[in-house]
């Protein structure tokens, strides 16, 4: 397929998932409005439909609670849409906080608005609007980020904690294994559900585990209890992590809100602050200089979590690691555990081609997500590591070229069955394909 008929195409899944309101996901499987999904997706229509790209964030930020937080889902008004959790089981109102008028979920997720609005004021064709747009947008963004430091970061290290797996983007990625094999769930003491994910024939294999879900439903149960009252969630919720993705996200719109700032005339001293912090704690708790790698840290058990998973190697994307430290991540990326130098290997696996449990095919354990590739590449770009950088982008073109606008891949040219995995016509594969589209090596 060549380039242009390639952007029509995702063009057309992202016309196809919008609702006049906001971008679904994905057709069916994901029907509402999801946190880092409409950051992605606005990325992608900055290029195509810059409208809807502002409709998108808007969309999202007006669903902010009063603390700051920004939600995970933003549920839509459709009444066929078939999802678990739904609204009636997160009881969002429940929180004093919670916004009037729209039904959201309690948590949030990897905080990619900064960089997304300053992407699209890069693509933006008319700067006067996407500057205007720039100005609307900062305060709210900015009010997320103090959300993030005030309750998130309560030894004030500058790094930013999870409490639900959802939160961290990345659901069922084995850093979460260890501090989820401690919570102890007793099915017959759950809130009674039905999963609504596992229509695909091959979802039972792909997703998430029953033992998963009934964790990840335990866990909101506990919110639930709590009102969504952060104090109180952080004294009794056993999970609470700090994670290199999410955290190395944060670093990168930290980074984002002082170019923003400065371009609008606004004060940028909090989030260089933030930034400045963020980065030293990183460095000082989270580097791992023996594999190449940033570690997670589990708040509650106070023990690093050693991992080998590429959200340790996201923290290139908010120039986190000196240039020093990212030769060595380089390294990491082109050794047997990520495959960067296998000709069989398409970038990134998810997980360790080394590790006992990898599973190619598994969600967030081991195939390739377009949005992951899409944030190292820009990591790598900002190092000046155009050939791995480049190799990342052409891989992610190779993989939806061939085989669909797919949710996840198996990384291995020569795996059999499937290789595009999950949904197909998912929006974020088709928003960050309109990105890698524009080519660039450089930034
Ligand atoms: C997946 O997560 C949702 C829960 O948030 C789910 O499995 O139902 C993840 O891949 C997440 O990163 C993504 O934002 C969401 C919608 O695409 O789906």
């Amino acid at each position: 397929m060549n380039n242009e008929k390639l952007q029509r195409a995702a063009q057309a899944v992202l016309d196809q998932n919008w609702n006049g309101k906001f971008t679904k996901p994905a057709p069916s499987l994901y029907p509402h409005q999801w946190n880092w999904d409409a950051g992605f997706i606005a990325i992608g229509n900055a290029y195509h439909n810059f409208d809807r790209a502002m409709a998108e964030m808007r969309h999202l930020f007006r669903a902010q609670w009063n603390t700051g937080m920004v939600p995970q889902i933003v549920f839509g008004d459709d009444p066929q849409a078939r999802y678990f959790p739904g609204p009636d089981f997160w009881q969002g109102s429940r929180s004093a906080h919670a916004p009037q008028g729209v039904e959201t979920s309690g948590i949030t997720m990897p905080p990619v608005h900064g960089f997304v609005l300053w992407r699209m004021y890069e693509a933006a064709a008319d700067k006067a609007v996407a500057k205007a747009f720039l100005k609307e947008m900062y305060p709210k963004v900015l009010a997320l980020h103090r959300y993030l430091y005030d309750y998130r970061d309560p030894e004030e290290e500058g790094l930013v904690y999870i409490r639900h797996p959802w939160e961290g983007g990345t659901d069922n990625s084995p850093i979460w294994d260890r501090a989820l094999s401690r919570i102890v769930v007793d099915p017959s003491q759950l809130p009674p559900y039905e999963r609504k994910d596992l229509q695909n024939p091959k979802a039972a294999e792909h997703r998430p585990t029953q033992e998963d879900y009934d964790r990840y439903v335990y866990l909101v149960d506990l919110f639930r209890q709590h009102d969504y009252d952060d104090q109180k969630i952080y004294k009794d919720c056993p999970f609470l992590i700090q994670d290199p993705l999410f955290n190395g996200v944060l670093a990168w719109s930290n980074e984002a809100l002082i170019q923003i700032g400065s371009l609008i005339g606004a004060d940028i001293a909090e989030p260089m602050q933030w930034h400045e912090l963020t980065v030293w704690s990183m460095n000082e708790k989270l580097w791992d200089e023996e594999r190449g790698i940033y570690n997670a840290y589990d708040l509650s058990a106070g023990e690093v979590i050693p991992v080998h998973t590429s959200s340790g190697l996201i923290p290139l994307c908010g120039e986190v690691p000196t240039q020093e430290q990212a030769e060595v991540m380089l390294r990491t990326l082109e050794s047997d555990d990520f495959g960067g130098k296998d000709p069989n290997i398409l970038l990134c696996p998810t997980y360790s081609l080394q590790a006992k449990d990898l599973n190619y095919k598994k969600y967030w354990r081991g195939p390739v997500w377009i949005n992951l590739n899409w944030l190292l590449y820009h990591g790598l770009v900002r190092y000046d590591m155009t050939q791995m950088a480049d190799k990342i982008r052409q891989h992610s073109l190779e993989l939806i070229t061939t085989h669909g606008f797919y949710e996840y891949f198996d990384p291995r040219r020569s795996a059999s069955g499937e290789i595009g995995c999950g949904t197909d016509q998912f929006s974020w594969s088709a928003a960050l394909c309109l990105d890698f589209l524009q080519g660039e090596t450089s930034g």
